[in-house]
């Protein structure tokens, strides 16, 4: 095949790169603008390497052999059925991942609604981007990460990123920001907060606080935007009521952080002709994590910054099709289109697409880490199918899910390697990789991409499509209700949406391949897309932005005398998530082989613990074992671990599971711990 224009497998930032065959070369695409980062540059070999899976698996006498492809999906199917029959329709659950593309998270919802009519379905963006998507549509009536092109920064004068390292996340990112004032809200000082001008290190889930204290100071310094609070928003009052006691040397109290940083943040923002907010998932994944969203979005307002050309708020999303993949109807609530499930015209117009009767649509069913928690117990489900991710290392409470497969009566995973979670199925289907494949995903910005087919994949190998296609078509579905050809899919998935939210009605697959840049909504086929969002109102009926009124009540767990220190959890550079994928790519895992603990010298010495030292991590729920990392710039009673390795180095061993009461996102990113020597000594 000639050389093809295509984008990265990994994050958010959907960096432009050319292939040929498996070389990857970068493109000049207005996110990266021609830069890649390791993982992109080393994302080629996955494609070649002798680690990925080719040929079905069933689970015989304890070990996994290899069948055939009709072996493999009539014994699947089977199963499901029988689990169905004996259990009621809800006995068999789908999990799926923001990291599929369009075609797959919709494919994927159509499957279980229509081929299973199961309400069990849910994904792993819960772990990611849910409370920035519920505090977002809370205030401005609709959820696009970033309602911007990500160049838009560009010409900012003053960014502030809150719980965002895009430094080790998304590099490429980061020229967007040369230039402008940098304010990073981070309890670490990462690389990120090097290229900073301001660096606020609150204590770990105190962002509310900060949040408050910073737009307090705002309004004493007397920056309100009262013609755009009176004209643009409604609820200032009511929030206010809250704010106006969070004075910047209470916050002080509470985060850490002085009163005359709060002070010279407030004034940084309010000089600036046009300044940005972001967040991400630093500030988003705590059990407050839709009100510490909903804080940094009031001060936005208060500022006037959202809604308005060259300033606004923004979440930066994570995975491939974060964006996408929670629009498309993978979620336990919703339907194509970012349409709610429970929505009667909703169910009557996608079920029309689907040519099946509204009544026959299941209801919501349960969020990601509660549908984990159910399986194989009494009314939970009792066979379970993933697609896209690695729950037994990335979901809270890692061992407990763990054991809760185990106690399923029928595991499938789909995967292109053998991730700790598909080591534990009765079936592993193989499928293609990205580069295999046609689809489109939906980047940080809403950007809707076209990821092209540019190798053949090895024998052996289908495509998910492919997969839910043979299965629907054994569970006795007319032969072209699951197509698998992207485009076709994604023709279905247009007119899905039409009218939706998230309205993809007005892209094609032609207008993709000639590169036009469409941002959603594009209701027509000749509309532009909308680069920029909510310009002449916000999408609630009357066209206004909320303030949320939100008060700080903290992390859901405290440091005490047995576990005296905060963990927080996050990434480094070389890996991704989970690390299924890049732990077998050589040039990435060498260089970060085996979780550590960030830890200041102090700390650490006071532990019994030098350099190099294996550490135990441990929490009320569990522990980890780590190597000693020192870290001069940390605080002294935190610690930091990444999240991307298996078995007893998961930091989601010990991590809180604790949930928000909106948008079920766990805490991952503060809990309390203890750090001791492998022998207990300390
Ligand atoms: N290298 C790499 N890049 C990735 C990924 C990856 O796995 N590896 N994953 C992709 C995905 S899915 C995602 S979601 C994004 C995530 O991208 P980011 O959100 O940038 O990454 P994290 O490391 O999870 O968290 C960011 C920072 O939050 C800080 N933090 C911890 N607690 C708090 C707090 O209470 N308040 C504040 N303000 N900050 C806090 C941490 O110290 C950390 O530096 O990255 C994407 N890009
Ligand atoms: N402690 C802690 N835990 C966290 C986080 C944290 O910051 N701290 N972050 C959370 C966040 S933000 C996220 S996004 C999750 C991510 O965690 P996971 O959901 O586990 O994500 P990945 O590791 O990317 O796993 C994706 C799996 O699907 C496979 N895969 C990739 N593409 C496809 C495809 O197209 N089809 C199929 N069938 N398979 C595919 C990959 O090979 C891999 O095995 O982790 C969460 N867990
Ligand atoms: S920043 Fe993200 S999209 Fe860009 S090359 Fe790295 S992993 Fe890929
Ligand atoms: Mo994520």
């Amino acid at each position: 095949m000639p050389q093809v224009d295509t984008h990265c497998p990994y994050c958010a930032l959907q960096c432009g790169m050319s292939l040929d065959g498996a070389r990857v070369t970068p493109r000049d695409f207005p996110v990266n603008a021609g830069g890649l980062c390791q993982k992109g540059w080393t994302s080629g070999s996955l494609l070649t390497s002798p680690k990925r899976l080719t040929t079905p698996m069933l689970r015989v006498n304890g070990a996994l052999e290899p069948v055939s492809w009709d072996f493999a999906l009539d014994h699947v199917a089977r199963k499901l059925r029988e689990t169905q029959k004996s259990h009621g329709p809800d006995s068999v659950a789908i999990f799926g991942g923001g990291g599929l593309t369009n075609e797959k998270a919709y494919l994927l919802g159509k499957f279980a609604r229509v081929a299973l009519g199961t309400s069990q379905i849910d994904y792993n963006g819960r772990f990611c981007m849910s409370s920035a998507a519920a505090a977002g549509i809370k205030a401005f009536g609709a959820d696009r990460g970033m309602p911007f092109p990500v160049t838009d920064l560009k010409n900012a004068d003053v960014v502030l990123l809150a719980g965002a390292n895009p430094a080790e996340t998304m590099p490429p990112f980061t020229q967007h920001l040369r230039g402008t004032d940098l304010i990073v809200v981070d309890p670490r000082r990462t690389p990120t907060a090097e290229l900073a001008s301001l660096h606020l290190a609150p204590a770990p889930g105190t962002d509310l606080a900060l949040a408050l204290g910073i737009l307090h100071a705002v309004v004493e310094g007397g920056h309100l935007n009262q013609s755009y609070v009176d004209d643009r928003t409604s609820g200032f009052a009511e929030m206010w009521r809250i704010a106006a006691s969070w004075w910047p040397e209470r916050a002080e109290r509470v985060t850490g952080v002085s009163a005359a940083d709060m002070r010279l943040a407030a004034e940084k923002l309010a000089a600036a002709r046009n300044a940005y907010i972001l967040t991400a998932r630093g500030t988003e994944q705590h059990a407050t994590g839709t009100a510490n969203v909903g804080a940094w979005i009031n001060l936005a307002l208060s500022l006037g910054l959202p809604g308005r050309t060259g300033s606004g708020y923004g979440c930066l999303t994570g995975q491939g099709n974060g964006q996408g993949g929670r629009e498309h109807g993978q979620k336990a609530d919703q339907l194509p289109g970012y349409r709610k499930l429970d929505d009667p015209a909703a169910r009557e117009h996608v079920a029309g697409v689907w040519g099946v009767d509204a009544d026959s649509l299941p209801g919501p069913g349960r969020s990601a880490t509660e549908l984990l928690e159910a399986l194989g117990q009494e009314n939970g489900p009792k066979a379970l199918m993933v697609f896209g991710s690695n729950v037994v290392v990335s979901a809270p409470r890692s061992q407990r899910v763990q054991d809760r497969l185990s106690e399923l009566d029928f595991l499938v995973v789909a995967d292109f390697v053998l991730s700790e979670t598909a080591a534990l199925a009765d079936v592993v289907l193989p499928v293609t990789q990205w580069a295999e494949e046609d689809g489109t995903l939906t980047n940080l910005e809403g950007r809707i991409l076209l990821r092209r087919k540019a190798l053949t994949p090895p024998p052996g190998v289908r495509s998910d499509l492919d997969v839910l296609h043979g299965l629907a078509n054994r569970l006795g579905q007319p032969e072209n209700r699951f197509p698998t050809d992207a485009e076709t899919v994604f023709e279905e998935l247009r007119i899905a949406s039409k009218g939706g939210i998230a309205d993809y009605s007005g892209v094609s697959y032609d207008r993709l391949r000639a590169g036009e840049a469409l941002h959603w909504p594009v209701p027509e086929n000749d509309h532009p897309g909308t680069p920029r969002m909510f310009l002449d109102a916000f999408a609630h009926p009357d066209g206004r932005a909320r303030f949320v009124p939100v008060e700080h009540t903290g992390p859901a767990e405290l440091p005490d005398d047995e576990f005296p220190l905060q963990a927080t959890t996050g990434r480094v550079l070389q890996h991704y998530q989970s690390g299924a994928q890049t732990r077998l790519i050589g040039e990435l895992n060498d260089v970060v082989p085996e979780v550590f603990v960030e830890v200041h010298p102090d700390t650490a010495k006071r532990a019994g613990l030098e350099e190099g030292d294996r550490a135990v991590v441990r929490s009320r729920r569990g522990e980890t074992v780590a190597k000693v990392r020192f870290a001069q710039s940390l605080k002294p009673d935190l610690v930091f671990l990444p999240f991307h390795f298996p078995g007893e180095q998961r930091a989601n061993l010990f991590t809180n599971p604790a949930l928000d009461p909106v948008s079920r996102m766990p805490e991952f990113k503060v809990c309390a711990v203890s750090l001791s020597t492998v022998d207990g000594a300390a």
